[in-house]
């Protein structure tokens, strides 16, 4: 059996991955969860119930990033072959209010994490993933490839370009195998209802069900490169299949502005976004990024890896997904009880 270490795994991404490796019947996978007072892992639970065999290969347990001591335990009784390290305060606004916190678990989590596995590594071979960002792109002209210089645009950014570059340091300086991925916005319906997709796909199917009147948003001009996180996760796993520890950068290679985003999940549900969206500087960001478009060149030539869903289709798979959550909402508002 391999053994895979994910924190992280209550996320978009941990859930993803998670169900990868568990449809690969030669995974065990472990993940770390955080202790909260409210239950935390709707994106897993379908995990415990999908096949029987995975119940004897899915372990939680819990930790946090700011914990060196539990995290170093961990690895210690696990003792996996890969560790992938997933958990993160993701979201760019909120790192401008939580700065320390931000560095602390995103930047220092990962050295952290890096010490446990260079432990490790002394007696058990194992092999590191960092989720790295194309926020460390920040302000560096489209398209960003792997020469583009990294010109990070908030504390989030600054905190992963650390860690970044922490894992690049102990390939170097320690023969750790440890790749960075380079990755550029993936959503999908399992993605937090607070980024940008999210929000706009959930936004448009309760105003189309009559659960809600307006969208209150930020910054339209803005443009990403959008991807679906399961094809993502496939890459971070064909990074630790290689020969060599390397870095990669996976995108789409294509770029959309919020303002197409709407267009697009609007028009699916018939209406007409300029009628519903209404601006709001609180979720303007102090520094913004303007542009990101990703050349993905060398994760095509060496992983073999390209992307298999389409901005479209990606669009359509959530709002498709919210309109269904929509519909239940108002089903059990009209029938409470039930
Ligand atoms: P999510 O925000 O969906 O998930 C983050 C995960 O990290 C959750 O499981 C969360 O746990 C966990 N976490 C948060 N704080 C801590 C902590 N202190 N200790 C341990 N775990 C913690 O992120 P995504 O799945 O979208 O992203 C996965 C990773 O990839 C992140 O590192 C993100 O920064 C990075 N990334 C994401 C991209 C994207 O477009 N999605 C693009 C590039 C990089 P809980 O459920 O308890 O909150
Ligand atoms: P991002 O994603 O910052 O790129 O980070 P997000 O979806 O939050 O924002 C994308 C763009 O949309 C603009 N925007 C808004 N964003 C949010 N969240 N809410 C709004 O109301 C709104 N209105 C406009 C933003 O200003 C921004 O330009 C995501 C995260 O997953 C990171 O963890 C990851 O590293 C990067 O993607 C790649």
């Amino acid at each position: 059996m391999k053994r895979a270490l994910i924190t992280g795994v209550t996320g978009q991404d941990g859930s993803y991955l998670a169900e990868f490796l568990l449809a690969r019947p030669e995974y065990e996978v472990h993940g770390l969860v955080r202790r909260s007072s409210s239950l935390n892992r709707q994106r897993i639970d379908h995990l415990f119930r999908a096949d029987a065999s995975y119940r004897d290969r899915f372990f939680l347990h819990y930790a946090d990033l700011a914990d060196a001591s539990c995290l170093s335990s961990i690895v210690e009784r696990v003792r996996p072959d890969e560790v992938y390290n997933l958990g993160a305060q993701s979201h760019v606004r909120v790192s401008f209010d939580q700065p320390l916190y931000t560095a602390d678990v995103v930047g220092l989590g990962a050295l952290r994490l890096l010490e446990a596995a260079r432990n490790l590594n002394r007696s058990h071979p194992v092999k590191f993933y960092q989720a790295s960002s194309s926020e460390m792109f920040g302000s560096a002209p489209a398209p960003q490839g792997p020469n583009t210089p990294f010109h990070p645009r908030s504390p989030y950014a600054c905190a992963k370009l650390y860690a970044h570059w922490q894992t690049i340091n102990y390939r170097e300086a320690y023969d750790l195998f440890a790749c960075s991925g380079i990755l550029f916005n993936h959503e999908s319906p399992r993605r937090g209802e607070s980024f940008v997709t999210r929000k706009v796909t959930l936004g448009a199917a309760r105003i189309k069900e009559g659960l809600q009147k307006r969208l209150v948003m930020g910054n339209l001009d803005a443009k990403r490169d959008w991807g679906f996180a399961g094809d993502y996760v496939r890459a971070m796993w064909l990074m630790l299949q290689q020969d060599k520890p390397d870095d990669f950068i996976v995108a789409t290679g294509e770029t959309h502005s919020i303002h197409e985003l709407l267009e697009k999940a609007f028009s699916l549900v018939d209406l007409d976004y300029r009628e519903f969206v209404e601006f709001d500087p609180r979720y303007v960001r102090p520094s913004e990024v303007d542009v990101l478009q990703g050349d993905a060149t060398r994760a095509r030539e060496v992983l073999g890896w390209k992307p298999e869903v389409t901005f479209d289709g990606l669009i359509e798979m959530m709002v498709e997904h919210d309109l269904e959550l929509a519909r239940r909402e108002k089903h059990a508002q009209a029938f409470p009880g039930r």
